[in-house]
């Protein structure tokens, strides 16, 4: 009985925590339409994404239209999968690369793909992401989605090489023109570095990032870099597959959140409700070298913008975590 009531404590806090938070939302606006990229194997800031994503979508801010996969790990798509299902999204459709990429290991995809429930039993079982990113993109109305990508540029860089299919006649670059808003990526360093998103995959960042039609937005590495989510998740009660991604990864300590600080401008920022989380550096071109690394050219405009740090980052952190420590309503039962 002990135990109940202090699980009824904590979802109570949990909640609270929740709804206590300042929303920055009105209910009447549409909810974004998103894709979301990542490479959920070697690091574990896109399992926190994921789990602010589904609370930025609970909260009807936005729809999750896609997820595509961009790691090579065999259970980066059962993982994204069984954490979508608990999230109760388990039927949103996931794209893998197929075809050459970045592989990695990781410390926790397998494990939380083998202990929660899901039905894509291996990355190897789903769709090409490029084909899933154009039949989702040619259903769309023209110049509304947002793409967010967290890790290597590999299934962009397809996308936009890709041909004609019978979803749509257009070219994988017109048909981005056509239906993408902005994309959103958490990529490079400012004003110059190299960061392992870019460089993983150097080759497909320079045709992505040079071939791209419309505005792209970076979160470069010293955005997250500085912003320190998770170790609050040891408070969800358990069984929960991105807090139990946390404990394999590094036994709930707090980790940097590159890819959280890239999904929330994707979500929020593209609406202009964060300005006084970032800046928007001036328009000028991201340029990605052969060796993957990157500088900024202010001096020509590619329609490439950066974010600049301006709330403490600790504040940023606690915003972005409040919505990680989203306990949804399928699992409320
Ligand atoms: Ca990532």
């Amino acid at each position: 009985m002990k135990s109940k009531i202090v699980f009824r404590a904590t979802w109570f806090a949990v909640l609270w925590g929740f709804v206590a938070s300042p929303a920055g939302w009105a209910a009447d606006k549409e909810p974004v339409r998103l894709i979301f990229d990542t490479d959920l194997e070697s690091d574990v800031d896109d399992a926190g994404t994921v789990a602010l994503l589904h609370a930025l979508a609970d909260r009807g801010e936005v729809k999750l239209l896609a997820m595509g996969v961009s790691a090579r790990h065999p259970f980066s798509g059962p993982c994204l999968d069984a954490i979508n299902t608990f999230y109760g999204r388990g039927d949103i459709p996931i794209g893998v690369l197929k075809g050459d990429g970045g592989g990695n290991k990781s410390k926790y995809a397998q494990r939380v793909a083998e202990e929660f429930p899901h039905d894509l039993k291996s990355s190897a079982d789903a769709e090409d992401a490029t084909k899933l990113y154009r039949r989702v993109l040619a259903a769309q109305p023209d110049g509304s989605v947002v793409m967010v990508s967290v890790g290597f540029l590999t299934n962009l860089a397809n996308l936009l090489q890709s041909s004609a299919d019978k979803h749509s006649r257009l070219s994988g670059k017109e048909l981005v023109r056509r239906k993408i808003k902005v994309w959103v990526c958490m990529g490079g360093a400012f004003p110059k570095g190299r960061e392992w998103n870019v460089f993983r995959d150097a080759k497909a960042s320079q045709i992505a990032i040079n071939g791209w039609p419309t505005r792209i937005v970076f979160s470069g590495y010293e955005i997250g870099k500085r912003v320190m989510t998770g170790a609050r998740l040891a408070k969800l009660p358990k069984p929960h597959p991105v807090r139990r991604s946390y404990e394999l990864y590094n036994g709930l300590k707090n980790r940097e959140s590159w890819d959280q600080t890239a999904a929330l401008y994707a979500v929020r920022g593209v609406r202009g409700e964060l300005a006084d989380f970032w800046d928007l550096s001036e328009p000028g071109t991201m340029r990605v070298l052969e060796d993957g690394s990157n500088d900024w050219q202010a001096q020509t405009d590619r329609n490439h913008v950066y974010l600049i740090q301006k709330l403490p980052p600790a504040k940023v952190a606690a915003a972005i975590e409040d919505l990680m420590l989203h306990i949804p309503p399928a699992a409320k039962r």
